[in-house]
Parts: C-alpha cells; structure tokens; sequence
C-alpha cells in the first residue's frame, strides 16, 4: 500500500468516525451506531425516573424535567415529592425556560421552586439557592406580580391563566414540576 493511499484510509476513518458520531448524537440516543472499528453506543437515559431533557438553546441550559399531574400538593409536599427523585422543584429563569412550562403545564396551575418564606421579598431558588434577578423578576412573572396579597402569598406557581409566574399561599394545593440535572453520557 502506498503511503499516499494509507494516508488517504486514515482520514476517510477519521471523518467516517466523527459522521457517525455527530449523527448518532443528534438523532440516535442509546442506538448503537456501526463504524469502521465496531459499534458505538450512546447512552439513551440522560434523565432517570421518568423525567425528560429539556434544553435551552440560548443559554445551552441541560435539565431533566417532569411534571407531576393531578395529585396535587402544598408547596411543602411537593418540594418533598420532588426529594424523594433527587430533585427540586423547577427552576425558570428565562423566557425559553418558562416556554418549556408553558408547554407542559396547560390544564392547571403547578408549583416551581421559587420563594420567599425565609424573608419576605427575597426569593430563593430552590434548586441551588440563587435569588431572583430584576431581569428574571420582569421576563417571567404576570404584571404586578409577585405581590404578596394580604401578606400572605410567598411561593411561587406558574399560572396556566396569565401563562407567567405568580406568588400565591405555600398552603393552596397544585400540580407541581421537579427538576434535576441530567445524567453524565457514557460510552
Ligand atoms: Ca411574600
Ligand atoms: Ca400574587
């Protein structure tokens, strides 16, 4: 074999390899891929126990999303149903984030994981303790929200009405989103 036409192999499997790669990436989790030294496997279950990956595309945001329907709990409860997956309660801190909820959530109003019980008017993340920004405050939650009626209201909902966030009593009983990170890929 010449050393030109070795040389020739060498880069058509390289370029074969990452073809394979980048399709199986994109359109085949978990499908094992054949190439030139065997078969490839990419691992399907980024997200454990039901939950579904959601990507953002603008900030490249990777979680592991589900929506907890019809068996509806106080903000409590579901921070605890939420644990009891490793998870938290959802966190939407951005308007592509908050669209994937809209998609999610169309029949009932569902807790995420934003309040304020600690001290009234700082809210807290529950995934990772980060407080709301003046940005996040104006991009996701209804006009005049969050306001904290009759001194009462420190957990935060996504409302199917106003299709935005809202405080509302920890008390009230609602559907609920967890939120955990995603799972490392093998291969
Ligand atoms: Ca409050
Ligand atoms: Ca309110």
């Amino acid at each position: 074999m010449t050393k030109r036409l070795r040389n020739v192999l060498k880069l058509s499997t390289f370029l074969s390899l990452w073809i394979v790669l980048i399709r199986g990436t994109l359109c085949a989790w978990g499908t094992p891929v054949q190439s030139a030294e065997g078969y490839l496997y990419l691992v399907s279950e980024v997200c454990d126990d039901g939950f579904q990956i959601i990507e953002a595309r603008s900030s490249g945001e990777l979680a592991c999303l589900r929506y907890f329907q019809g068996n509806q709990k106080n903000y409590t409860d579901a921070t605890l149903s939420c644990s009891s997956f490793g998870a938290y309660l959802a966190s939407v801190r951005t308007t592509e984030k908050l669209q994937v909820v809209k998609n999610l959530v169309t029949d009932s109003n569902a807790w995420i994981g934003l309040d304020d019980m600690v001290t009234e008017g700082l809210f807290v993340w529950s995934i990772d303790g980060g407080t709301l920004t003046d940005q996040q405050l104006v991009d996701n939650f209804a006009d005049m929200e969050p306001n904290d009626e009759n001194g009462f209201e420190d957990c935060v909902e996504f409302t199917v009405k106003f299709q935005s966030l809202n405080d509302n009593s920890c008390y009230r009983l609602a559907d609920y989103i967890c939120e955990k990170k995603t799972l490392a890929l093998e291969n």
